[in-house]
């Protein structure tokens, strides 16, 4: 996937493309990302990329010339239409199932906005305005890394086998449950027996169990969502007897 940033602060996203994982997917080819300073598509001497809002009111609006310029300059270097993403708090929320669609696009172009907010006019260039939650932050910048670090993630191949994407929290709705490592005791925590076993059909069978209890206790709203078998359902009542018990105890 081709990934374009435009903000006023590129140095802001080096340290994160140059660790770790996404990293290893630009070297393996399989994300490239090209940083596009706002400020270099500025008009005047003074690099000017912001000015008083009309009407007056507190703190500077960023201008529509230079966005615009810039998203020119990508459509030129992309040579069609970029898909443009505008990170905004008003935007639709950033789920990990936006980040799944997002992952089949060939090029992305996030737009990471500073000061207190853009001209109106700089939304027409979007295709979505996308908000990764209920906060204003000093810009889009961090909003702009969760969604590129998110969507990588879902993209064939950045992660290893060892790592899939599809084992995570939320991929089928639900919480993971808890994991354990070596030592099988720590300080009088023990690990549950079942996972000392070796027997992978009960394992599976508790993870599961623990995965649906974890979202009972943490998470209810994702159950009514999440896609549920047969036999998850009759894990989920065993969890709900289970719970009815522990709190008479
Ligand atoms: C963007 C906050 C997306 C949350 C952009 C200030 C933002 C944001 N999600 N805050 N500029």
């Amino acid at each position: 996937m081709k990934v374009y940033i435009l903000t006023l602060f590129p140095e802001m996203f080096r340290p994160v493309l140059e660790s770790s994982i996404l990293k290893r997917a630009r070297e393996r080819g399989l994300i490239a990302v090209t940083l596009v300073n706002i400020r270099d598509f500025a008009h005047d001497a003074h690099k000017t990329v912001d000015d008083y809002p009309y009407g007056g009111g507190p703190g500077m609006v960023m201008k529509p010339e230079p966005v615009y310029e810039a998203v020119e300059w990508v459509e030129k270097d992309l040579g069609r239409k970029p898909y443009v993403i505008l990170l905004t708090p008003q935007g639709q929320k950033f789920t990990g199932a936006v980040a799944r669609r997002l992952a089949c696009l060939r090029d992305m172009t996030l737009v990471a906005g500073h000061y207190e907010g853009f001209d109106e006019r700089i939304r027409y260039l979007a295709d979505a305005e996308m908000s990764i939650g209920d906060y204003v932050l000093t810009g889009g910048e961090l909003p702009a890394m969760v969604v590129l670090d998110a969507v990588s993630r879902f993209i064939p191949g950045v992660l290893g086998d060892e790592e899939s994407a599809m084992e995570d929290s939320f991929s089928d709705g639900l919480l993971e449950g808890p994991q354990y490592t070596r030592p099988p005791e720590y300080r009088g925590m023990r690990v549950p027996d079942v996972l000392l076993t070796g027997d992978h059909r009960a394992v599976e069978r508790w993870r599961r169990k623990a995965s649906l209890r974890r979202t009972l206790e943490r998470r209810p709203d994702l159950l009514k969502e999440a896609c549920l078998t047969y036999e998850d359902r009759r894990l989920l009542e065993e969890v709900m007897k289970e719970r009815q018990k522990e709190t008479q105890e």
